[in-house]
């Protein structure tokens, strides 16, 4: 009788779930789910550190529509992954961590790596599971993929104790599992009805759209809704939900928009500190949230009424109900008054694009990484200056195009996600503009991305520290040894370390023909770009916008 490992059972049901690509840095006891994966021709994608493994897997689930799934061994490997996992609970991301842990049998005499890892995981997952018998392993990552990226997708984390993961067990004994087909949340009608009708009435109306809409494909639907004359909003992930470019598209004016509507309608999107904690509306605003998950009803924010649903439902059929009806907003200067008002915001900036200074200012940098951008590229931002200006400023076109440091604002994500995204989306161009500290948090994902194939194009925005040097300069003191501005390392030599394309800028004549060069090599790239450390963001430093 055909004898098969735990390594092996695990492999073939992440394959019968349609999973070919996972992450993980190799280490016992779960080398068997490593050999497994490779011999049941899974792409084992070898990362030089477990968190950067977690938020490679994460950015591949995000774009697939899959749960990204991250193997890793015990202990002190376990606990590298809770970053991502809880980045990945936060931020609502699809991630699975398959975590050996200390064998059984010698637990609580000191085993090596021995740690309670299903306790240390809980507070960050949004499920945990501990594999009881080998036999199972098929059943419990059936599971766990389920978990992840089912209503809200999140972290999940399910635990190999050691002596399992090795063991064999007969192959009919193995039963693999597959999805069940999921019905969709449909709206309540009547409830659609409602919404239909405070559009119709409002003088003020405006959308807002979080990750769930972009987790949703919820944009052609949003874009018939939007079309009726309302304005919306997104989030930072949500970009490119819409096209950035559809004229009612009103980021730029975001402040305004939010501070002075009547009638908010929510897609997907939650009421935490990106939207304000739900306090920036008008007194008096309503405020209709279109969510899968009921608890999200229960924020900051005021509810009128709360939509059970999938976004992209919820759009087509408020579309739907709205196709035909004059809204009364219409006219009233309202969608025009935010266009002049994100006129207006751009155009405090219109000097700084194209500002001749050395050292480079970030805005002229970023202003060369728009014109230079492919309209299919997935974008990635991430620092605290550069993120800000790349946000004003960068557009995203498609959905799911757009990763940053999100909801736990977490530095180091950059590298990573741009790694992961092109993985999986090979064809699509990936640009991450990064700043020099968070690039070099996660610096050596170049390596994992060349052996991988994976070639994304990274520009460094090296203004020597975190926030340049405004606050070694202002907020510590005077004369200290430097902690919050850094060395003007060499970063692009990391390319030339992996044979890369490298490019070291200084003037800003420099910038377009080397993003160019960067994106028609066809390999891994790193535009090093020196800019000016005394730089800030025009209207002050924030993650809000
Ligand atoms: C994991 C984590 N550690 C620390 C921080 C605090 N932090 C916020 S921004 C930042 C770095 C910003 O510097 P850089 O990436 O060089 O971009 P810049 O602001 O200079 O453009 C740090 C360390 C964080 N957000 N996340």
């Amino acid at each position: 009788m055909a004898e098969i490992h735990g390594g092996e059972i695990a492999a073939r049901q992440l394959r019968a779930a349609g999973i070919d690509t996972v992450f993980g840095v190799v280490a016992g006891p779960m080398i068997e789910l490593f050999a497994g994966g490779q011999e049941a021709g899974l792409r084992v994608v070898g990362c030089r550190h477990e968190i950067n493994g977690g938020f490679m897997a994460q950015a591949w689930g995000w774009q697939k529509k899959q749960p990204g799934v991250l193997i890793v061994g015990s202990g002190p490997a376990l606990t590298n992954a809770i970053t991502p996992l809880y980045v990945a609970t936060a931020s609502a991301l699809p991630l699975v961590v398959l975590g050996g842990s200390a064998f059984g049998g010698t637990l609580g005499l000191g085993a090596f790596q021995e740690l309670d890892q299903l306790t240390v995981a809980k507070p960050v997952c949004k499920w945990t599971g501990q594999v009881d018998r080998t036999d199972r392993i098929a059943e419990w990552i059936h599971l766990a993929l389920g978990k992840a990226v089912e209503g809200r997708p999140g972290g999940v984390y399910l635990d190999f104790p050691g002596h399992l993961v090795g063991k064999r067990v007969a192959e009919e004994q193995v039963a693999l599992r597959s999805a069940p087909e999921i019905t969709r949340p449909w709206p309540d009608p009547g409830a659609i009805a409602r919404t239909a009708d405070l559009l119709e009435s409002a003088e003020r109306p405006l959308l807002l759209v979080g990750k769930g809409a972009a987790w949703a494909d919820a944009g052609p639907a949003l874009a018939k809704l939007s079309d009726c004359g309302i304005p919306y909003v997104t989030s930072p992930m949500a970009r490119g939900t819409l096209p950035d470019d559809h004229p009612n598209f009103a980021n730029a004016a975001r402040s305004q928009a939010l501070g002075n509507a009547d009638v908010v309608v929510m897609f997907g999107g939650r009421f935490n500190w990106i939207f304000g904690l739900g306090r920036r509306f008008a007194p008096g605003a309503e405020i209709v949230q279109v969510d899968v998950e009921a608890e999200e009803a229960f924020s900051g924010a005021n509810l009128a009424t709360a939509i059970v649903a999938d976004a992209a439902l919820a759009a087509e059929q408020l579309a739907h109900a709205l196709a035909g009806r004059k809204l009364r907003s219409a006219g009233s200067g309202w969608l025009t008054g935010l266009r002049e008002a994100a006129a207006k915001n751009e155009a405090g900036a219109a000097k700084a694009l194209h500002d001749a200074s050395i050292p480079i200012q970030p805005y002229r940098l970023v202003n060369e990484v728009k014109a230079a951008l492919p309209r299919d590229a997935i974008v990635v931002e991430e620092g605290e200056t550069i993120m800000g200006i790349c946000r004003a400023m960068l557009p995203s076109y498609r959905s799911r195009g757009r990763l940053n440091a999100g909801t736990t604002g977490c530095m180091g994500v950059g590298a990573p996600y741009a790694v992961g995204a092109k993985l999986a989306c090979p064809d699509a161009p990936v640009v991450a503009v990064l700043g020099d500290y968070a690039f070099g948090a996660a610096a050596m994902c170049v390596e994992t991305a060349q052996r991988v194939g994976a070639h994304p194009v990274f520009v460094v925005a090296n203004n020597e520290g975190i926030a340049g040097h405004m606050i070694q300069d202002h907020m510590l003191p005077p004369g200290s040894p430097r902690i919050a501005s850094l060395l003007p390392a060499r970063y692009e030599k990391m390319a030339e370390m992996v044979d890369g394309f490298a490019a070291y800028v200084e003037r800003p004549d420099e910038i377009r023909p080397a993003l160019d060069a960067a994106l028609g090599s066809g390999k891994l790239a790193i535009v090093h770009v020196r800019i000016d450390p005394k730089a800030v963001r025009l209207g002050g430093s924030n993650y809000l916008q």
